[in-house]
């Protein structure tokens, strides 16, 4: 079975959605709190320790109900269920998607092929334990039978992206090991990163799933170069891991086979942090915890999976976006958590989320005729607040913004995270009521400002308020409540992608740069020129002098 091909804008839903939109586009958030004491309420939802209220977004009871009724239009349940099911959902490049197969549970079943993945991933999740404990307690060494003190991870995109943001986000609970993480073919990235490091001590993780990426292979070559400058080639095979899915490659690499971890190809690089790409998590902070961040992203696909729409959060957030994207024409969402080890995470989505839904033609190979993918952006609060916060406050631009936060700190500095969190609602809350010119006036009164310079400040400290925000509080930052999280936004991409009928899980986009980028690197290494436009052959000229 594929997903379904239902032209989202056909539906009735979608036709009901538009003239509703027009009775209710000018109404004011400030209104619809007035006029309904139980619309906080009504628009939370509360699933583990995960706390979401979406009343501050611009909706209705009625823009709810029809929001929902549109998923079942396009078939949203039926698509959940392939999704899980491991059917070929993934139809431009023949796979099934199922990173949700690397959290199940041990006797869960997942068939790919008539054939149950489970055990497969079962067993390579033991083989992350064994490795991550023999390196953690000293049992593993480097050639000289010194222990690991440093960890490189060697990956680009999907391969670099989740572990960089979730070792960064888990510091925390991070052990001895020192993780770094080389991406950029920029050799200035590598040399930099070189510059810290000790051969005799130092592991590399390889990770590139098709074993073949110009930047990853650049960077792991130069590593090796490096690091046989101390040591002899037989050494190599103490030193050097990979996670592919190409083992000839590997193997040419001189890698040996014990230290090779599998991966698959029904699983995206952007969402496969939870397989043996995220080996360099499970070195950062032990395997336990590991195992923590799958369960909770685990608990987060069963929500998904059972709970009716209108109490699923993952569906609603998914809807809001497209309410957002489609019938206000908004073109950018930020995303702000609240914890500066969440400061990568925005990184992690714009990935996630722009690669997935930035696609223009429907699943039955159409143009659309309606917007996909928004853009997404953000920074840590309260920094952000310090800089680009005025834009969303004032600017021409409607930009709904995700806020993350937790109740409590992880240092337990209960002073700072109070101020903290004190931005934090502040801020919803100014961007939903704004400021009226009478607040405006009665503040300029009390500070006793003249008449004329009263009437010429007005229009400049006006705010008109009614953006749109989504309050996501959790407990604690734990591995765990992670886990949720991220899986939330996974799951919202499928929503999303389901309801704008395009394929969220391939990424031919990104090819053609890739293409280009081999034919110029002949034309840069070489004396003649091949055939390109003006521009860009004044450009390579102008490099090469
Ligand atoms: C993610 C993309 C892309 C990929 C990188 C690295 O979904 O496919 O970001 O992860 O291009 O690819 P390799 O892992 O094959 O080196």
């Amino acid at each position: 079975m594929a997903l379904s091909k239902i032209n989202p804008s056909k539906t009735k839903s979608w036709k009901k959605l538009s003239a509703h939109f027009d009775q209710i586009k000018e109404y004011h958030l400030r209104t619809l709190f007035d006029a309904n004491p139980e619309r906080a309420k009504k628009f939370s939802l509360k699933y583990g320790d995960l706390f979401v209220d979406f009343s501050k977004n611009r909706i209705t009871d009625e823009t709810f109900e029809l929001l929902l009724e549109l998923a079942d239009e396009v078939k949203l349940r039926e698509g959940i269920a392939e999704y899980f099911s491991g059917e070929n959902i993934n139809e431009t490049e023949g796979r099934a998607v199922l990173h949700t197969a690397l959290r199940a549970k041990k006797d869960d079943s997942v068939l790919v092929d008539g054939e149950n993945v489970i055990p497969e991933i079962v067993e390579v999740r033991e083989r992350i334990k064994v490795f991550s404990d023999e390196v953690l307690l000293g049992q593993k060494k480097g050639y000289t039978g010194k222990t690991f003190t440093d960890v490189v991870n060697i990956g680009i995109g999907g391969s670099d992206l989740g572990p960089v943001m979730v070792t960064e986000a888990l510091k925390f609970y991070k052990n001895h090991l020192n993780t770094h993480f080389v991406s950029n073919v920029d050799g200035d990235h590598v040399h930099e990163i070189l510059k810290k490091l000790d051969p005799e001590t130092t592991l590399f993780i390889i990770v590139s799933k098709s074993f073949t990426t110009q930047e990853t292979l650049s960077n792991a070559l130069t590593l090796k170069k490096w690091f046989l400058q101390h040591a002899a080639e037989k050494d190599v095979a103490k030193h050097f891991v990979a996670v592919s899915t190409n083992l000839e490659k590997i193997d040419a690499f001189g890698i040996d086979k014990e230290n090779v971890f599998p991966m698959w190809d029904w699983v995206g690089g952007r969402f496969s942090l939870w397989s043996a790409v995220g080996l360099s998590i499970a070195l950062a902070i032990g395997y336990t915890h590991f195992e923590e961040l799958l369960d909770g992203a685990q608990n987060m696909d069963s929500h998904f999976k059972q709970a009716p729409f209108a109490e699923n959060i993952p569906v609603i957030l998914g809807l809001l976006t497209v309410w957002n994207n489609n019938f206000f024409g908004v073109e950018t969402e930020a995303i702000i958590p609240y914890t500066q080890y969440l400061h990568r995470f925005s990184a992690y989505l714009q990935q996630g989320i722009m690669e997935s839904n930035g696609k223009s033609k429907d699943r039955a190979g159409n143009t659309t005729s309606y917007e996909t993918g928004t853009i997404i952006w953000g920074e840590t609060g309260t920094n952000s607040q310090h800089a680009f916060f005025q834009l969303i406050h004032q600017g021409t631009k409607l930009i709904p913004t995700d806020f993350i936060g937790f109740k409590k700190p992880l240092h337990g500095d209960r002073e700072h995270h109070n101020k903290l969190m004190a931005n934090f609602f502040a801020q919803t809350e100014a961007l939903m009521n704004g400021k009226t010119e009478e607040e405006v006036r009665s503040e300029l009164n009390a500070q006793e400002v003249s008449p004329e310079k009263m009437d010429a400040l007005v229009p400049f400290k006006v705010f008109a308020g009614n953006k749109p925000t989504t309050t996501l509080l959790l407990d604690k930052l734990t591995p765990k409540s992670l886990g949720s999280l991220i899986a939330l936004y996974e799951h919202k991409i499928f929503v999303q992608g389901l309801v704008w009928n395009i394929f969220s899980y391939d990424q031919w986009g990104v090819e053609l740069g890739k293409q280009l980028a081999k034919n110029i690197l002949v034309d840069l290494e070489n004396s003649k020129m091949g055939k390109h436009d003006a521009s860009t052959l004044q450009l390579l000229q102008y490099f090469k002098q």
